[in-house]
């Protein structure tokens, strides 16, 4: 039986992934590295270091460490001057009817989210208060695939990873997800994420009712 519902952030609650996907192509842009939005399928849920690691490997460009985090944190500002400017408005069409009726069920509710600024993210869309536990990238080593973030939340919880249900719109998310017991609902394209138990088009449209059938 679900008891809670863990959703991932970026491109599940709000469309921060195209945020990254802007920010990561000026860099790529800026290094002269051909990047498509095919290729930032594989940025979606790995930390920001890996997200580095894998476009300078598009471009076969070897930089070292130093040079690396001084880009990733060029990349960080893009990003956040992306989301300073976001509106609480952003957030995908009913999303926030979704955590409340799952309350109103007596499921909980989490939020795990490999970015650095999830917090800052949740407080622009004003719905901190919509999740009984916030887990972002500050407070684990291993980001998804690795199930983590997923069994820190659960645990923060206090439920089973077998009670639980997470919804993410990555690829690695996935795999983290079903590496740690828990069910999931794929939340894009059923070519990316094939592996969940369901996939959707948009977080809004499901319905609490449909957690057992899953
Ligand atoms: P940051 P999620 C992930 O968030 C993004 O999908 C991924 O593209 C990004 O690299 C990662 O956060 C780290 O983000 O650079 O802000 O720390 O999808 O797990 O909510
Ligand atoms: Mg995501």
């Amino acid at each position: 039986m679900t008891k809670a519902c863990i959703f991932d952030l970026d491109g599940v609650i709000v469309d921060t992934a195209h945020y990254h996907f802007l920010a990561w192509k000026r860099l790529a842009d800026e290094l002269g590295i051909r990047f498509t939005v095919e290729d930032n399928e594989r940025l979606k849920g790995v930390s920001r270091m890996q997200s580095m690691e894998i476009l300078l490997g598009l471009g076969n460009v070897a930089l070292s460490q130093h040079d690396k985090e001084t880009l990733a944190n060029k990349k960080n500002t893009w990003f956040v001057d992306y989301v300073e400017r976001m509106m609480p408005e952003e957030i995908y069409p009913g999303v926030k009817a979704l955590l409340e009726q799952l309350r109103k069920q007596g499921i909980k509710t989490g939020l795990a989210s490999s970015s650095k600024n999830a917090k800052t993210v949740i407080q622009r869309l004003h719905i901190e208060s919509y999740f009984d536990v916030v887990v972002d990238g500050t407070m684990v080593v291993h980001s998804k695939p690795d199930p983590e973030i997923f069994l820190l939340a659960a645990s923060k919880l206090g439920v089973d990873s077998k009670d639980c249900v997470v919804f993410e719109d990555a690829e690695a998310g996935v795999e983290a997800a079903l590496a740690a017991g828990m069910k999931c609902v794929g939340v894009g394209s059923p070519v990316q994420l094939g592996k969940a138990q369901r996939v959707i088009e948009k977080t809004g449209q499901f319905k609490p009712a449909e957690l057992e059938q899953l």
